[in-house]
Formats: structure tokens, C-alpha cells, sequence
């Protein structure tokens, strides 16, 4: 349908780094056919304290790849202090804080001052280059200082998601091996307190292995300080000098660990090197949002995310970008929240999430039309499928029709967005993420025989066919886990996890997880790690969670529980109320599930594997097309499923 594709607007294009499709086919032919050219000129814009002897390497038995070999680099000097001679009273960093209207500008001169202080703590409480730390604090400049901190001395930031608990913090922090957490006394969001220090003294409480804790003051709230170990992070910078020296850190050493939920109970921490990784991220936040020096850019994910390491951090600094660093939320005092922050701040590019898109649309668009957002030109979106309706009002309401919408794929494995439209050059549909970014290979395999299906018009399990230099190089501590994960499955090829549709135009529809990964308002979210949260309640002799389509978190959590004789309070809300709370205590507040669906049995086949497909289909009221049920070890189980889910609709 005609009516489906936005042209490029002219004026976007007018002002775009690449302006035609021709150019854009051009240069992505050439980044396939000859990659070490190609990224060799990308690497080029960053600065390099010795350059590298060969652009790629690959042992594709071992699943090791490097990029750069040979170069030395700093993070945090291309993302800081290269800056300084000619932006260094540019602002970096603008700091909306969760009270509307106050904000803090933080220019690239002080930025580097605030982040060798903390380096230089970080020096003195033994940190070597190598080491871990873990980040677990919410949206203030500290976080970002401790992240550029820990570059500069070539320790390994972990940063953990504030919204985590204390034991999934603490899981972390024991696989990444911490000895030193950073975080602040309490964060504020939404204008509530959020406990941090607190939880991280419940999480590492009995362990030795953390020698230091680093308390950002961000509230008046007190807190209990263990004497020997915790320490006022400000007290401490203020003991410091505003230098520190960067090391020169190889290409291939590692910049960051990050968590992510997979199909297993236990989270894998992804880990990326420097060189590859910095320039992936630098090289697409320019192109993807066609970023320029005078633009205002605010990406309102949160730092304990890959969106935010890679485009409020990383991808803009290196970029020398003003970044707004938001610590609220889009509802917070009210649905006007983002559209105040861009008229106050002429914000020229945001990204954001479909879920906080839908929350906003549903709100109504009197919240939107109460600001002039005039500045807005780019409009970005990320984390999940986003709703065709959703998209236009992205591009209608709040866009008016002036900007442009880019829908943009990728995951904390590739470092960087990998499909998605360019301003420019890439008429967009939609729901489509589009065509893939220089470089990328999308390759759609045939699940059921691991055949590529070539040509248009075909959908299967999405996965990559080249390399490119953002991509996680291994998980921390576990190469064979990351071996097994991504290249088994489809041999000769990255496998994303994602279901994807290439249309008859060659356009990318990512369908979304077809592993036991669900997406939760953007937060990946292993089904067995909610699981296992749920079996250690004593009431709960089995559980199975499945995603079913939700209307503001995209998907919904649905557990499927199986009570321990004696816990016969089928239907009980204190019984259900609990187990809620329970997943809460154990991952975090953002996987409390939505429905506990007290159940009689599961679908299980004869050899006792659960047939999650059924039950998906049971939890998103689709009774129909349950297939072949004749293999479960007692099919009557699926009509009682049925009926239990009727009653309590
Ligand atoms: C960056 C990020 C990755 C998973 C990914 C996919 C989903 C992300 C998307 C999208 C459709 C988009 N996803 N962007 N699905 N369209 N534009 O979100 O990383 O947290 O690792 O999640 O999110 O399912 O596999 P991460």
C-alpha cells in the first residue's frame, strides 16, 4: 500500500551526512565486499595513541574475533578529553533531574574533571586496570563519570540496573568478581526514593570480596556507612587532582561487562572490548540519528541498559554531542514530561521505547499539544517491535509530520543498532525497522531445516552473516556459553533470537523472541529466571512463564503455577499477592509478574518437556490452532487450562 511508505522529507535530507539510497547501496556494498577498508575509515575518527596492524581477525572456529589489533586507544580520551581544545566549554552532559525544570549543564572542561577525580579514587582504593566494578546507582552524573572513570584507568565497568534487587545484584557482582561498587546513597525517580545503598548492603552482605563501596550523595537520606569499607564518593573526589593519566589500552581489551537475560535461569554478562566497540557506536550515532554539532540530543533510556552505554554515553561523547542524562520518568509529574525537557532544552533528536510511546499516546494528545516541540527533528525508537499505530502517532502527533521516524534493532550483544532507516536516504514503513545499517548482513534461516531462504518475502529466525567490529566478543567467563548461545544453532551464523520477515521492498520486520526471552516495557527478561524466582517460594512446586501481548508493556508476564500439596488456596489473592512479591524480591521490581495463574497441570509431553507453545496461546486467549496435542502426556490438561483461564477473565 502506497500510503504505508513516508518518503524521505526534504528537508531532513538537505542537511543529512547521506543524502540518496544510491550512495547509501554504494557504501553498503563496499563495507561487505571489503570491510577492513571500510571500518579501517571509521576507525579513522577516533584518536588512536598507536595505530593497528590489522583492521580484522577472526579464528570463526573459536568464535574469536578482534578488530584493531595492534592500536592502543582510551575510551574516555576520545570521549572527553580529545574534546578539549575546541569544545571545552561545550556542555556534555545536561542532567534533567527528577524535579521538572531543574536541570544541571555540565560542559566537556568540567566533565573531565569530575571523571579524573573518581579515577583517581578509584586509583587509590587499589582499582589496577583490568579490574571490575560495579555500577548500581540511577540516573545522576556520577554514573556517567564512574563509567568514563573506570575507561581512563582501563578498569571494567559493570553496571548494574538500579531497578535490580539485592540478589540479582548480588549475582552479579560475584560473576563479574566486583571488588569495588559504586553507588549512591539513594537514587529518586518518579519522585520516589530508591533504596541503592541499602540493597547493595543486603546484596553483599557476608561477602568478602567487595573491599569498597563509593556513595554518591544524591539525596539528604541517610545511611548506615560500614566503617573500613564504604566511603562518601564526594569526600573522597574532593582529595583529589583533576588529572589522571589514560592508559593506553589495547583494541581488543575489555571496556564494559553488561548483564542480559537468555533462555537459561542465570544472566550472561556480555562482554565488549574498546576499540571495535567505540567506533560501532560512534560511526551509528552519528548516521542513524544524523547527528551534527549543533544538535540537542536525548535518548531517555537508562545508563543500566545497552541503549544507554552505547547512545547516552559512549556513541554521543565520543561524537562530542550534548547529551541529556534524564533521572525521571515519562509520566513523572505528568504525560507532558519528555515534550517539557525538549522545549526546555530545543532537544533536536529523541529516543525512546515503544512502551513509553504507548503509555504517552494513551495518556491523550492534549499532554503533547501543550508544547511547541518545535525543535525536534529525529525521532528514534528501540527496544521492541513497535505497533504500526504507535509509529504513526510517533511521526504524526508528536512529529507533526516534520521528523523522522527511525525504528532501530539491535541488542546488547551487537553493541550498536544494526537495522534500522538513515534520515536521509531510507523511505519507512511503519513496524519496519527497515534495511541494514553498513556492514551488517542480516541472513533469514528456515528454523526448522537451518536453511538461509534467499530472496524477498520470507520469515524466519533472524540471524547475522558477517561480522561487524560493535559485537560482544565473549560472555565474562563463560567463551563456551557465548559459543554455544550464538553460533551453534544456525552454524555460520550469529543467531539474534529474534524472529524476522524480509518483505517484497527487502525491508526487515523483526517479529519479535522466539527463544524463552520475553520483552517487558523494553526489559529483556529471561522466562526461566522468573521461573526459578517462583519455585523457591515454598508454596510453588512448579512453574512456567510466558510473554502474551500486553497494552502498555508490549509483553506481559503470565505465570502458570503449580501449588506443593498442602497449598490447596487455589485462586488465593494473599497466595498470589505473595508470589508477586516474591519474583519482585528476587529480580527486581520491573519482572513482578501480571497474571498467576493457579493451574492443575502443565502441557507436558511424555518425555516431560512443557509445551510452552500451548500455553502461550492459553494466555493470550487464543484457543484456537493448538496443533498436535496428542503427544502431551495428558492431553485433558489443556481444555481444563482453557476453562480456568475463561473464569478468570
Ligand atoms: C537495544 C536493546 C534486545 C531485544 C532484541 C529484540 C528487541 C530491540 C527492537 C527490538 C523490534 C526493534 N528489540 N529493538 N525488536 N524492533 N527496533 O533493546 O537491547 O535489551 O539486549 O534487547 O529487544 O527482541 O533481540 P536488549
Amino acid at each position: 500500500m502506497s500510503e504505508d511508505l513516508f518518503p524521505v522529507k526534504p528537508h531532513i535530507r538537505e542537511r543529512a551526512h547521506i543524502k540518496t539510497m544510491e550512495e547509501y547501496q554504494r557504501l553498503y556494498r563496499l563495507s561487505l565486499d571489503n570491510p577492513e577498508w571500510f571500518w579501517g575509515e571509521q576507525a579513522k575518527s577516533l584518536t588512536w595513541f598507536h595505530p593497528w596492524q590489522s583492521v580484522f581477525d577472526a579464528d570463526y572456529k573459536e568464535v574469536d574475533f578482534s578488530w584493531f589489533s595492534g592500536g592502543r586507544l582510551n575510551a574516555c580520551f576520545n570521549c572527553v578529553d580529545r574534546h578539549l581544545p575546541h569544545l571545552g566549554d561545550k556542555t556534555a552532559l545536561i542532567w534533567a533531574q527528577d524535579e521538572p525544570g531543574v536541570y544541571t549543564h555540565i560542559t566537556y572542561r568540567d566533565l573531565k574533571h569530575h571523571v579524573a577525580r573518581v579515577a583517581n579514587v578509584l586509583l587509590h582504593n587499589g582499582v589496577q586496570k583490568g579490574d571490575r566494578v560495579c555500577i548500581y546507582m540511577t540516573m545522576i552524573p556520577e554514573l556517567v563519570y564512574t563509567m568514563l572513570a573506570c575507561a581512563r584507568i582501563g578498569a571494567v565497568h559493570s553496571v548494574v540496573f538500579g531497578g535490580f534487587s539485592a540478589e540479582s545484584l548480588r549475582d552479579r557482582i560475584v560473576d563479574a568478581h566486583c571488588k569495588v561498587v559504586v553507588t549512591a546513597n539513594e537514587g529518586l525517580r518518579g519522585g520516589k526514593r530508591v533504596p541503592l545503598k541499602r540493597t547493595v548492603d543486603r546484596a553483599i552482605e557476608g561477602m568478602s570480596l567487595v573491599e569498597t563501596v563509593l556513595v554518591a550523595r544524591r539525596t539528604d537520606g541517610d545511611v548506615p556507612m560500614q566503617p573500613g569499607r564504604d566511603l562518601w564518593l564526594d569526600e573522597e573526589t574532593a582529595k583529589q587532582r583533576s588529572t589522571c593519566t589514560n592508559e593506553w589500552m589495547g583494541a581488543e581489551d575489555p571496556l564494559f561487562i553488561l548483564y542480559t537475560s537468555g533462555s537459561t535461569g542465570k544472566p550472561k554478562g556480555l562482554l565488549h572490548t574498546t576499540g571495535g566497540y567505540l567506533t560501532y557506536a560512534a560511526f551509528t550515532h552519528k548516521l542513524v540519528f544524523d547527528y551534527h554539532p549543533d544538535d540537542i540530543y536525548f535518548c531517555a533510556a537508562d545508563v543500566g541498559w545497552v541503549t544507554g552505554h552505547s547512545y547516552i554515553v559512549y556513541g554521543p561523547l565520543a561524537n562530542g554531542a550534548t547529551s541529556v542524562i534524564f533521572e525521571s520518568t515519562p509520566l513523572y509529574p505528568d504525560a507532558g514530561r519528555y515534550w517539557q525537557i525538549v522545549d526546555d532544552l530545543g532537544v533536536t533528536i529523541l529516543y525512546t521505547a515503544p512502551t513509553a510511546l504507548r503509555a504517552l499516546a494513551q495518556a491523550g494528545d492534549s499532554w503533547i499539544k501543550k508544547y511547541s516541540r518545535k525543535s525536534l527533528r529525529i525521532l528514534g525508537t528501540v527496544g521492541e517491535p513497535i505497533n504500526p499505530e504507535v509509529w504513526r502517532w510517533y511521526h504524526d502527533v508528536v512529529g507533526e509530520g516534520r521528523c523522522t521516524v527511525v525504528d532501530t534493532w539491535w541488542q546488547t550483544e551487537t553493541g550498536g543498532i544494526l537495522i534500522t532507516p538513515l534520515p536521509g536516504v531510507t523511505p519507512t514503513k511503519p513496524g519496519s525497522a527497515t534495511l541494514p545499517f553498513f556492514g551488517v548482513k542480516p541472513v533469514i534461516v528456515d528454523p526448522a531445516t537451518g536453511v538461509p531462504l534467499e530472496g524477498n518475502d520470507v520469515s524466519g529466525a533472524l540471524c547475522l552473516g558477517a561480522p561487524w567490529p560493535g559485537q560482544a566478543r565473549t560472555v565474562h567467563g563463560d567463551h563456551k556459553r557465548f559459543r554455544d548461545t550464538y553460533f551453534t544453532q544456525y552454524p555460520g551464523y550469529y543467531f539474534t533470537g529474534d524472529g524476522a520477515r524480509r518483505d517484497e521492498d527487502g525491508y526487515y520486520w523483526i517479529t519479535g523472541r522466539i527463544d524463552d526471552v520475553i520483552n517487558v516495557s523494553g526489559h529483556r527478561l529471561g522466562t526461566a529466571e522468573v521461573e526459578s524466582a517462583l519455585v523457591a517460594h515454598e508454596a510453588v512446586a512448579e512453574a512456567a512463564v510466558v510473554g502474551y501481548p500486553h497494552p502498555i508493556k508490549g509483553q506481559g508476564i503470565y505465570c502458570y503455577v503449580l501449588l506443593n500439596h498442602g497449598y490447596t488456596e487455589q485462586g488465593s489473592q494473599q497466595l498470589i499477592g505473595a508470589l508477586k512479591e516474591q519474583v519482585r524480591q528476587v529480580i527486581g521490581a520491573f519482572a513482578a509478574p501480571d497474571v498467576i495463574h493457579i493451574s492443575s497441570g502443565l502441557p507436558k509431553t511424555r518425555s516431560g518437556k512443557i509445551m510452552r507453545r500451548i500455553l502461550r496461546k492459553i494466555a493470550s486467549s487464543e484457543y484456537d490452532g493448538m496443533g498436535d496435542i496428542s503427544t502431551l502426556a495428558e492431553p485433558d490438561v489443556v481444555s481444563r487450562l482453557i476453562e480456568e483461564h475463561q473464569k478468570s477473565q
